[in-house]
């Protein structure tokens, strides 16, 4: 490794990490003394270690830890296990890992619904629609039940799916028929959502499970009871509970910290606590009491996928992404970081120390040293927010030295996939369509997802670039997570950005105001692609099937395990997916090919690699344009204009725009 680049504390020359406001602060907290995950990454040492990068480094017994390298008789583990069987295991583990967190996610949300239904919490059922539209889905007569009896009928169906031994997933059965057939013909229905991580780490336990084949056909199914059960659950409850988003307008970056209020960052991945902030911030005694101290107000703003669910149904700002955490406190005016669970570096505790800045665990689950624990419980949740907020006012008048930066961005987020319904066929009959219709008269090419966190290892604009390109291609792109907020950051989250797509796709997106990348949510939310993708499927025109569909997703800078379960369950549902900057079985060919072209032929779906933002839309377009191929699309077509007589055949004399649905700002209602 070069080390003539090592910078030490306070020598200043700080990496530069993917944007201006980044730069400012590392350059200045630098100078303090303050070290962050930017210096981290710099000044290793030791490059990754090639074994446990390309999944052939066995730890699972006391015989090893074995390396062991393909080809190599004298390279097996102690045991015998070959690279396959390892890179196999090792795969299986990362899978159970990202989908344990989901699980477990989407556990906390279904038992916070459960006491909200029966009015033990603060929060309330607000979309009554999705309510029963659940209720349906879970076998329920919504029929003559009032609000209250449903949400618990509901609530306690949707909890026993966690430690059910036999059946299905009720959501399973939203997908295509094809999809839903497929599944029974290779017997991969997830019967429970824990079980199938119990199962899995069962299997990879040494002396289990020793056949690739067999051990990534668990981690399949695995990773479909997190995507189609314990995701799907978290998003769809959360809607029920909070509000099913509407577009909305924000701002993300570090800029929209300020100077003249209480600064309170929430930071992780559940909704629960920062509703119940959010309720409590905009109190008339909370904000006096803000007022007392000097400061006009309490500023909520989010990190991370806490961030993009507050940013998605009541507009507060983000503040940063994952690689952002540190660097939103190295401002040093930030008063509380309050974290909840999965993406919490445990950098920001000693960041955290040179400020006056008091960092709050939340959940016995996540209790990190240094930090102040703060246990959040629903039934007493605004007592809890209301606490933390007090503990923040106090350390106001302790803010010292410190620099917020001008950098901040325009957004409009909140695409659910109902949003999605009435921006495009318009809010009197919603329907996908106008969207199916332009794929077919190829003013649209395709659709293109871009997911996943983003990577102190990669210090390039991947996703930004990497979105510039497919807009210009005509490719709609919809984004969640950490690299929604990076993509936010680059503009490409306002309605203006349409101006940077090819011609087909800006004259759709001019025609309803809607941004050329589309933001639906936090981490969990993928289930959201999912499910729009599935009614792109049963709208008609584009194949049977998921995998008919002239789609793909991508992860161009994957760090956390959920990364993973998410893309396994994007293949098992027969989706192309991307991952960059590596994969973790690459020292095993097999395996790897397994992943990359024999899932393929089993799922319509598989992996691939890229590095570059040219080489992840060159591979994307490709899968699009052969999708389009094999619908027929790809013959000169007529192009059929979406006008004012189309709208008012469908019966959307307004057409959908995102006045229409309700675009608004920051709400705390
Ligand atoms: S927070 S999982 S860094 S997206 Fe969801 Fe961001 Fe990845 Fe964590």
């Amino acid at each position: 490794m070069d080390t003539s680049k090592r910078f030490e504390k306070g020598n200043g020359g700080c990496p530069s990490i993917q944007c201006e406001a980044n730069k400012e602060v590392l350059c200045s907290s630098c100078a303090e003394g303050v070290v962050t995950a930017a210096h981290r990454v710099s000044n290793r040492d030791i490059d990754p270690c090639l074994f446990g990068k390309g999944g052939t480094c066995c730890k699972n017994c006391n015989m090893g830890p074995c390396q062991i390298i393909e080809g190599v008789d004298s390279m097996i583990g102690i045991c015998g296990a070959d690279a396959a069987t390892v890179a196999a295991r090792n795969f299986g583990r990362i899978v159970a890992g990202g989908a344990a967190a989901h699980m477990d996610h989407g556990r906390g949300v279904a038992l916070a619904f459960l006491e909200t239904a029966k009015g033990e919490t603060p929060y309330e059922i607000k979309d009554t629609i999705k309510l029963r539209q659940t209720a349906l889905r879970y076998g329920i007569d919504p029929t003559d039940k009032d609000t209250t009896d449903l949400a618990i009928e509901l609530g306690e169906k949707v909890v026993s799916e966690f430690g059910q031994q036999e059946g299905t997933l009720q959501f399973m059965k939203r997908a295509p028929k094809a999809r839903q057939e497929l599944w029974d013909k290779l017997g991969i229905w997830p019967r429970g959502i824990d079980r199938e991580v119990v199962e899995l780490m069962h299997r990879t336990h040494m002396g289990v499970d020793q056949e690739p084949e067999s051990l990534l056909f668990q981690a399949a199914r695995c990773a479909l009871a997190d995507g189609w059960g314990a995701s799907m659950i978290a998003t769809e409850l959360s809607d029920i509970m909070f509000g099913t988003p509407v577009p909305i307008r924000s701002k993300v970056n570090i800029g929209v910290l300020k100077e003249d209020e209480v600064n309170i960052t929430v930071h992780g991945h559940e909704p629960v606590l920062a509703e119940a902030l959010g309720m409590v911030a905009r109190e008339p005694e909370m904000i006096a009491e803000a007022k007392k101290v000097g400061a006009k107000g309490i500023n909520l703003a989010g990190v991370c996928c806490t961030g993009n669910e507050i940013l998605m149904r009541r507009g507060y700002p983000i503040a940063g992404s994952f690689v952002q955490q540190e660097v939103v406190l190295a401002t040093g005016a930030v008063e509380a970081m309050v974290v909840d669970v999965q993406c919490i570096m445990q950098g920001v505790s000693p960041v955290s120390k040179h400020y006056h800045t008091e960092l709050i665990t939340t959940s016995d689950r996540a209790k990190i040293t240094g930090a102040t624990h703060i246990q959040f419980e629903e039934h007493r949740a605004l007592d809890v927010a209301r606490e933390i907020i007090r503990r923040a006012i106090k350390k106001y008048p302790e803010r010292g030295k410190h620099m917020i930066p001008v950098h901040q961005m325009d957004v409009v987020a909140g695409f659910s996939h109902e949003t999605i319904n009435y921006i495009l066929g318009g809010r009197f009959r919603a329907s996908y369509k106008p969207l199916n219709d332009n794929i077919i008269n190829g003013r649209i090419r395709g659709v293109a997802g871009i997911v996943g966190c983003d990577n102190y290892r990669v210090m390039d604009e991947i996703h930004v670039e990497l979105a510039k390109e497919l807009i210009a291609n005509n490719v709609l792109v919809l984004v969640t997570g950490c690299a929604a907020t990076g993509i936010g950051r680059a503009g490409l989250l306002s309605p203006e950005a349409a101006s940077m797509a090819g011609d087909g796709l800006r004259e759709v997106l001019e025609a309803v105001g809607c941004p050329p990348v589309l933001h639906m949510g936090s981490c969990v939310d993928n289930s959201r692609i999912l499910i729009a993708a599935t009614e792109m499927v049963l709208t008609g025109g584009l194949g049977d099937d998921l995998s008919d569909l002239p789609a793909a997703g991508c992860a161009p800078q994957w760090m956390s395990e959920k990364a993973v379960s998410i893309g396994q369950y994007f293949v098992s549902s027969g989706v192309y997916t991307v991952f960059g900057p590596s994969f973790p079985t690459t020292n095993c060919k097999s395996v790897t090919d397994y992943c990359f072209k024999e899932m393929d032929k089993i799922y319509g779906g598989c992996w691939d690699l890229a590095q570059t933002a040219n080489e992840f839309a060159n591979k994307m377009i490709d899968r699009i344009d052969m999708a389009r191929k094999n619908l027929g699309l790809d013959k000169k077509k007529e192009r059929v204009l979406f006008d004012m007589a189309m709208r008012r055949e469908l019966g959307s004399p307004g057409g959908g725009s995102l006045h229409d649905v309700g675009c608004h700002g920051p709400s705390a209602s």
